[in-house]
């Protein structure tokens, strides 16, 4: 027999809703994290949309036709930078942002705001052009720099931990904004004929272990030794996959899910690693230990790092519990054998 929910199913909770429901559980929450968190996702649909038709966009550029207010001709990165500030200059609530397309923090002049955000607007530069999954990346910190003047960059260095919030959104197969403000993690995933984000995606847990990794296997000759054997361990394992988009949030996202391990080691080009630490190693570090995974770079939690400058970079791995364990195991074995190696000298 049809009931009136199988008539009409409920859509669900969206993002909006949800987020009011978390204020609320906070009396003397003031709503400010609230609309912040509201006005990413907004900046986010209109990425999402310009994603959408950047194919045609560069049509319409190749063929000599004006296109959309010269933004046509801009890269899409740079337009969600545009984006995104816009946004978060708009929205108020937000005194600095520290953005991977921008050298120098921007003012919002919202001298009064009480947060700061680091975020990389559009991750997976080399995806960008070709339909491959990207993401935007955020972290947001409580500013400690006094109220009624501007941003500075001790507002943004004050450490992993104190971050108040991060995310990412994954403009994939369809496009979904996974966030925690420390009270473990959720996904909302975009109705774009709706132009709501709608909760898919409820208290996720990692897995504690998996069978991915993902690494670009390129570099694989340039790993140190304890890469190789880890990697060379993973490929030993029944049912392992080697999964690598190149995209960060993609790879973390599928990760997360299923289990597994991302990890970008020293390279001979990136000896202290590619990934920066502040909107991509630490942001995506508090998602994964608010789902049960870990985050550490080989010689501390990502979270502990005690960040030097502002567009600094770090060696990351992301992973499941026990695969994260395994690794470090690995490292410590390689340090002690060093160390052993020196006195013998
Ligand atoms: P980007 O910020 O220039 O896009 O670089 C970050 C990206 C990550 O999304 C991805 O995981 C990594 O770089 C891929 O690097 P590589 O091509 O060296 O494997
Ligand atoms: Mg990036």
């Amino acid at each position: 027999m049809q009931t009136e929910n199988t008539l009409a199913l409920p859509v669900g909770i969206t993002l909006d809703r949800f987020i009011k429901s978390q204020q609320d559980a906070f009396p003397y929450a003031t709503g400010e994290l609230s609309q912040l968190l509201r006005d990413i996702a907004l900046a986010s649909k209109i990425i999402n949309r310009e994603i959408n038709r950047a194919g045609l966009i560069d049509i319409t550029g190749a063929l000599g036709r004006d296109n959309v207010q010269g933004e046509a001709q801009q890269k899409l990165d740079i337009i969600a930078n545009i984006r995104f500030i816009r946004a978060l200059v708009n929205g108020g609530q937000v005194v600095g942002i520290l953005s991977e397309e921008d050298n120098e923090i921007t003012q919002t002049n919202n001298h009064y705001a009480k947060y700061v955000v680091a975020m990389d607007p559009l991750d997976g530069s080399s995806n960008i052009d070709v339909n491959v999954s990207i993401g935007t990346i955020f972290s947001i910190y409580r500013r400690i720099s006094p109220i009624g003047t501007p941003a500075t960059e001790a507002d943004f260095t004050q450490g992993g931990r104190k971050q108040i919030a991060a995310g990412y959104i994954l403009y994939g197969s369809s496009t979904i904004m996974v966030y925690t403000t420390g009270k473990g993690v959720n996904g909302f995933t975009y109705e774009n004929s709706l132009g709501e984000y709608f909760l898919s995606h409820a208290d996720i847990k990692m897995p504690k272990t998996g069978n991915i990794y993902s690494v670009n296997e390129a570099y694989f000759n340039e790993f140190p030794n304890y890469i190789k054997e880890f990697i060379e361990e993973m490929r030993q394992k029944s049912g392992c996959m080697a999964r690598y988009i190149g995209s960060l949030v993609g790879d973390f996202h599928r990760n997360l899910l299923k289990g597994g391990i991302y990890l970008y080691p020293p390279t001979r080009k990136a000896e202290s690693g590619k990934l920066r630490l502040f909107y991509e190693c630490y942001p995506l570090a508090f998602v994964i230990e608010q789902a049960g995974g870990k985050a550490c770079d080989g010689r501390e939690d990502i979270l502990d790092i005690i960040p030097q400058k502002i567009h600094q970079r770090s060696i990351i791995y992301l992973g499941s519990d026990e695969l994260i364990d395994n690794l470090e195991e690995k490292i410590k074995t390689h340090n002690h054998l060093m160390i052993k190696q020196l006195e013998l000298v």
